[in-house]
């Protein structure tokens, strides 16, 4: 439904991020007085929207020069969306998720995660409201893909909110398991194979099912770190070069079925690697410890 634009009344206060490759662009700013972040995302062009687009749209020629020439190409106003997610109130720690940082790797032993991780996410790690918003239907309920209830093995199947899924393209969505007691990566056990399994298994069919998208066309991952401390799985297209599926913040669903299943512990015992931003709370923790003396 068309709404009122709030955004007209977004008061920039500074630019966190400007992405020309992905064309998007983090704006920090305020909304009716509260601190607030606005992303603005040119969306991808969409194989269905050419034709209207090639026929509709106006031509300006930008050079010329024997077989090459380059032009602005001004499609309807239809065509040229722009993806907005608006985020407010936001607190500091949302600015700093966006803003433009150094990045380093850390590695996190078994103990690591005892003294310094865990405390950091029990103190201060972002809200998961959203995520129980969605479980107990109270927001994007008509969004819903597909749902296994069961307290144990279920979880609910949704588009992430990085699709606007106007096309298959760029198709993300999300599965939230229903059970509370799982953090991340990191507290999975072999107990939990059933669970992992029964993701993988009815969120490809869901996905199937609904947008025709077969499971060889899925990247299935978690991350770790997550931004959000309850257990998700991330369903993205193989051929879209979705955020955060880099081989350092990204574990393939099924190696970790395998990982769990030749070593019931190895989530809990193994050091694992991800990357955190310079001014992450996180880093500095694992800095005050000693283990990043460089960075
Ligand atoms: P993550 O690995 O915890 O963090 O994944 P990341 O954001 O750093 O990747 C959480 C996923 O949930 C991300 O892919 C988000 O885009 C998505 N997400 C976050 N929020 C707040 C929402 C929301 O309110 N609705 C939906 N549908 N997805 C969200």
């Amino acid at each position: 439904p068309v709404q009122q634009n709030i955004l007209a009344n977004f008061q920039i206060k500074s630019v966190l991020r400007d992405s020309t490759r992905e064309k998007t662009i983090f704006i920090h700013g305020e909304l009716e007085d509260k601190e607030a972040i606005v992303i603005l995302e040119k969306t991808p062009i969409g194989q269905d929207t050419l034709p209207d687009m090639l026929k509709e749209s106006t031509l300006e020629l930008k050079m010329k020069n024997d077989i090459y020439s380059t032009y602005t190409l001004i499609p309807p106003p239809r065509i040229n969306d722009i993806k907005s997610t608006v985020i407010c109130p936001a607190t500091q720690k949302h600015v700093k998720k966006y803003q433009a940082q150094d990045v380093f790797l850390v590695e996190e032993t078994e103990e690591d995660y005892r003294s310094i991780t865990l405390p950091y996410i029990e103190s201060q790690s972002f809200s998961v409201q959203w995520v129980y918003n969605i479980l107990e239907k109270k927001a994007e309920a008509d969004r819903i893909v597909c749902e296994d209830p069961d307290p144990k093995t279920g979880f609910v199947l949704l588009p992430d909110f990085k699709w606007d899924m106007n096309q298959l393209e760029d198709l993300y969505l999300i599965a939230i398991v229903h059970r509370r007691d799982i953090k991340s990566l990191r507290d999975l056990r072999a107990e939990h194979i059933p669970l992992l399994e029964n993701i993988r298994k009815k969120g490809q069919e869901g996905i199937l099912k609904r947008f025709d998208v077969p499971a060889c066309k899925l990247r299935v991952y978690l991350h770790y770190q997550p931004s959000y401390y309850h257990l998700h799985v991330h369903f993205t297209s193989l051929s879209h070069d979705a955020p955060g599926c880099s081989v350092e913040r990204a574990h393939l669903l099924s190696d970790v079925i395998l990982n769990l299943k030749a070593d019931p512990l190895y989530y809990q015992q193994r050091p694992l690697t991800f990357p955190l931003r310079a001014d992450d709370n996180l880093a500095a923790k694992f800095r005050e410890s000693g283990k990043l003396p460089s960075c």
